[in-house]
């Protein structure tokens, strides 16, 4: 069964969005807000493990004594800050300080080439995928997209399944005709739970993360060298190509476990 759709996961896989765009965001949020409270980069990685934003400034709020005692007060606080880094993180795109990561773009040319559709299947706010986007791959960046199912969409955030279930009812399909590309343990966690075969290219927050089940993993879709298997087709470029996606996919009942 060959590839007929490539899902996209968005921050850490398109871009490192998460260190230098969300963080910062965040922080600069908080000073608005008038709160004293500031992510480092250390502590940020910690609060990745809970997905969505709004979600993760409530969870860290439990660990903060001067957080508003109630949970309306907090869900309250939680939204407006969570608006707010909103709009500082578009700024922050718009100005082009996050980049695609090296060798999504030729990707994505790949697919267009050979007529593979794709989606973006993340559980960030849609606002922030537009604003990326839009920035990196200019005005027409959604025709570029077949299907687009972002954190609005689904009641429960990755690593619930819910958005490549939606996913692929709405590019119907079947899980088996998808591939999905991610970063972190809940995303390719989701995707599985879909029975969507994933490929992982790590990303800083995620370096040495134990990965269940990937068909293949790797530094970066900008390099052949480092990658479990081998990405070894001959005459491919320095990168991952469609056509060595389409060769580990063709190949997933070998579906290993990477430590
Ligand atoms: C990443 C997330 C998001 C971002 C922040 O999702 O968990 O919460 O950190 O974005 P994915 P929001 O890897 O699926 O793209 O503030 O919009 O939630
Ligand atoms: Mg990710």
């Amino acid at each position: 069964m060959s590839i007929e759709a490539l899902l996209w996961d968005v921050d850490g896989t398109l871009a490192e969005s998460e260190r230098d765009g969300h963080r910062v965001a965040f922080n600069q949020a908080f000073e608005t807000c008038g709160l004293a409270w500031r992510w480092s980069v250390e502590r940020y990685g910690e609060l990745l493990a809970v997905t969505g934003g709004r979600e993760r400034l409530l969870h860290d709020m439990t660990t903060r004594r001067d957080a508003p005692a109630l949970a309306d007060e907090r869900a309250a606080l939680a939204r407006k800050v969570h608006e707010c880094k909103n709009a500082f993180y578009a700024e922050i795109v718009a100005a082009g300080a996050i980049a695609l990561r090296p060798g999504v773009r030729e990707l994505m040319d790949d697919c267009r080439r050979h007529g593979v559709r794709m989606g973006i299947a993340t559980t960030t706010s849609r606002s922030n995928v537009a604003a990326l986007l839009r920035a990196q791959l200019g005005a027409g960046w959604q025709d570029q997209f077949a299907i687009l199912v972002c954190g609005e969409d689904v009641a429960a955030k990755k690593p619930n399944p819910e958005v490549y279930e939606q996913a692929l009812e709405r590019l119907r399909i079947g899980p088996l005709q998808a591939l999905a590309i991610e970063d972190s343990p809940g995303g390719v966690a989701a995707a599985r739970a879909a029975d969507v075969p994933v490929v992982v290219t790590r990303s800083v927050y995620f370096p040495n993360a134990t990965i269940d089940a990937a068909i293949a993993i790797g530094p970066g879709l900008g390099q052949r060298a480092g990658w479990r298997p081998d990405a070894a087709l001959a005459g491919a470029a320095d990168r991952i190509t469609l056509e060595q996606l389409a060769q580990w996919h063709a190949g997933m009942e070998t579906v290993s476990h990477f430590a």
